[in-house]
Order: structure tokens, then sequence, then C-alpha cells
């Protein structure tokens, strides 16, 4: 175990002598001299010491204030002082403890007996040193999610405390993100629990990449997850959720384990100053209630607080525009027919929901990821006559269930010369929901 010495003396035969100690033992690498208080102050400050040696009659401080001095430092607690000094009084020896001297040597004294008390305070020194990592350590565990490895809830709140109390001292407004993943428990039944916590864990990372430094991503309890963004407006935290959104939904998950799972997030926004809400857990529970209504209103979207109790489906500009039409789900209940574009195979297929952007249903037999297929949907027309529109598309995902599959379908296109009547059927449910 090599160290690094700094000895503090104004005398040169004095500290020479401790210097040559040191020296012939071969216990160090480095030797710091400084030959004032001042002067050895700043070594400890800008370089890495594990010792100081110092005789307390300094030419510009007496040795109990730069005990003072020293000790006022920050991030330097565990650096042992070995004061080595003629003087011999109790209360003087009695007063440098007090200080947070170490250890006292009077001299004259052997070269042995400095160099054992040294040994032993850089051992202390290092426990020490070891045992603050250990507790920091377990400080970060004690605050973090063991499966995702994003923060836990406990961690989140005690932030959310003094995050809230900031923006009330400095009047800015601070969101609250609620995340919920859509219909994960069908995730859980139909791939397994152990998928389901590989996709929670991608989801985090997800999540986390979208994240400014000081932006503060915990998981809140099973498929929940909470952002808290300190300084940002309403129009930022949903920008920021839009692009959370975004990437969960566009990019199939546990591809590089050769998966496909689709997945999609729904988002409850609370964004007010800290002097609009009375506590942490008001915003929290604000941003939960703004969830609720984006679950209800067909999920893979945002909902915003306008106030405490008045919310708002946010399909504001651009991309967030589009894709919520895109993606907005209408109940549509019906038998189709579904054809393998390439074998020409079919099966029956039930519809669950139709978006612009594509379908669901169950079909009986199973069906590729990503093959192409053909929907055949049955209509009839005004004067009783049945007929249909073909539409053409590509299988996102697919869930076994016991005996069926669910499978999610992206159109490849909508268009009014080919499906006029599915637009149609699409445009006039857009039209009467809420
Ligand atoms: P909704 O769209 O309404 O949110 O539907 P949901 O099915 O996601 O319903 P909800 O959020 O209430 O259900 C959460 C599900 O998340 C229940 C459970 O199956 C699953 N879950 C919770 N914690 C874990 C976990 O640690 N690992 C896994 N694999 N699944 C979890
Ligand atoms: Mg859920």
């Amino acid at each position: 175990m090599k160290f690094r010495v700094l000895i503090i003396d104004h005398s040169l035969t004095q500290s020479d002598e401790v210097k040559t100690i040191f020296t012939q033992s071969g216990l160090v690498d480095r030797i710091y001299e400084a030959h004032n208080g001042a002067e050895g102050l700043r070594i400890i400050k800008n370089e890495e010491v594990d010792l100081v040696i110092c005789n307390p009659s300094l030419p510009d401080m007496d040795g109990l204030n730069f005990l003072r001095e020293f000790r006022a430092l920050p991030d330097q607690p565990h650096l042992p002082v070995l004061l080595v000094s003629s003087r011999a009084e109790i209360d003087y020896k009695a007063k440098a403890f007090e200080l947070g001297a170490q250890e006292f040597l009077i001299r004259p004294f052997q070269p042995d007996d400095l160099l054992m008390r040294a040994k032993s305070l850089i051992h202390l020194k290092k426990t020490y040193e070891e045992l603050h990592r250990q507790i920091r350590d377990l400080e970060k565990t004690a605050n973090v999610d063991p499966l995702t490895g994003v923060f836990n809830r406990k961690y989140f709140i005690e932030m959310m405390k003094s995050e809230l109390g900031r923006s009330r001292r400095h009047r800015y407004t601070i969101a609250c993100l609620m995340i919920d993943i859509d219909n994960f428990k069908t995730v859980n039944d139909s791939l397994g629990h152990s998928v389901g916590d590989h996709l929670l864990k991608e989801l985090a990372q997800r999540l986390n990449q979208h994240m400014r430094g000081y932006d503060f991503t915990s998981r809140y309890g099973g498929d929940e997850f909470v952002v808290l963004l300190p300084q940002s407006s309403k129009g930022g935290s949903l920008a920021l959720a839009e692009r959370l959104r975004h990437t969960v939904d566009s990019e199939p998950f546990l591809k590089a384990e050769g998966r496909n799972i689709r997945l999609s997030i729904s988002i409850g926004i609370a964004a007010f100053s800290g002097l609009e809400v009375s506590s942490e857990e008001e915003l929290v529970t604000t941003s939960d209630r703004a969830l609720y209504e984006a679950k209800q209103r067909g999920r893979n979207c945002i909902a915003v607080a306008e106030s405490l109790d008045q919310f708002r489906v946010e399909p504001p500009k651009g991309l967030y525009r589009r894709n919520y039409r895109k993606h907005q789900r209408y109940p549509f209940l019906t038998t189709v027919k579904l054809i393998h574009q390439e074998s020409k195979h079919s099966t029956v297929g039930y519809t669950i929901n139709i978006s612009y952007g594509g379908m669901a249903m169950y079909v009986q037999k199973p069906v590729a990821e990503e093959s192409q297929v053909e929907v055949w949907v049955p209509f009839i027309d005004s004067t009783g006559k049945p007929h249909g529109e073909s539409v053409k598309g590509t299988v996102r995902w697919v869930r076994q269930f016991n005996d069926h599959y669910g499978v999610g379908l992206e159109f490849e296109e909508l268009n009014r010369r080919d499906h006029p009547i599915i637009l149609n059927f699409i445009q006039e449910a857009e039209r009467l929901s809420p």
C-alpha cells in the first residue's frame, strides 16, 4: 500500500527529517512539502493526499486555527492529520484532538513510531472511504427499481417534494407525466410474465433516451411509469410526451431477440406552477386522472389537465395530429376474410377495431408477423345488396390465445376510390366520438 504524504513544517531541518523517514520506508509514492499553513491548505485542496503531517507552530497561523480551516474544507472528511510537535501540554493536545487531529507525536520520536502511526491512520482512512462508498451504493440501490433500473416510487416522491418546493421558491412550472402501457395484461397473458418483464425493461430504456439531464424517470408500480420534468411548460411536456408515445408506438419491441412485439402507451400530463397545487400528491393524482381520460379515449394517446379537474385529450399539431388520427381506434365488429397474399390461403377473421392506419381482429388460423395480407370486408349497401371492399396490409403483431390469435394489421393505403365505404365508416365514427 503506497500513499501520498503532505508535510507542513516551517523548519527545513524537521521537514527533511520526516521526509527522509518516509522516503527510506518505501511506503510513499509522493511527498508534498509546505512551509506555512496557507500553502498546506492549497495543496490539500488541489492534490490527492492520504495523510497530513503538520508541525502546529506555523509562521502564518496557529496550529489550532489551521485545523479549524482544514476541517471546514469540503470533500476532505476522512483525510487524517498527524501533529508532530515539541509542545506537550495536555490542554493543547486536547484542543487539537477536539478540532479533528487524529494523532499527536512529541519530539523527539523514533522513526518507527512515526511510520506505525502513519500506516494505521491511512488504513483507517481507506476503511472509512470504503464504508462510505458502500453506503452510497446502498443508498443508490435503495432508490432504484431492480427490474428496470430506473428510480423507484419512494425516491420519486422524495424528489417530487423537493422539486415542488424549488418550483414554489423560483415560481416555475413543474410537470408530471403519468405513463401506463396499454392492455399489458393481455401481453402478459399471451406471451408470459418473463417476456412482460423484458418489455418493461426495454420500455424504461426507451423512455430514458428522451430525457434531459435533470428530468427524472421512475417506475410508479406495475406497468406504470412517471416522469418528473422540473421547469417544463405545458407545451414542452406535451411535446416530450408525444415523442415518448411515438417512440413506443413506432418501433416493435424485443427486436434484438428476434421478436416483434408492438406496444403502445397512454400518458396523462399535469403541468402547474408549484403555487397552483397544494401538495405533490395533488400533482400526481391530477396526472393520474388525465391518464384515465387518455385510456377512456381509446389509449395510445395523451391527455392534459387544463386545471385540477378539467382534462383535454390533446391532438394539437403536426406529427401528433397525424399519428393521433391514424391510431385513434373505433369499435368495428364484423366477420372478414383474411387472405395471405403469397400462398392465397384464407381464414375467417372477427374484427375488433379499426383506425385510418389499420385494424385488429381475431383469427382462427395462425398468420406470420410481417406477412402481406388482404382483408375482404363485407358490407350491405342501402338497397340491401351485399358487396365488399378489399384492403391490403402487413401483419404487424400476432398474439396467441388458447385456440385463436389476435392480429394487428397495418393498412398499405386507404383511398377514396377503392375504399369509400371503409373510409365513410371511420369518418362517421370520428364525427360521433366525444
Ligand atoms: P390498460 O390499457 O387499461 O392499462 O390495460 P392493462 O391490461 O395494462 O391494465 P393494467 O395497467 O391495470 O394492468 C397492469 C398489468 O401489468 C397487470 C400485470 O399483468 C402487469 N404487470 C404489473 N407488474 C408487472 C411486472 O413486474 N412484470 C410483468 N411481466 N407484468 C407486470
Ligand atoms: Mg396498463
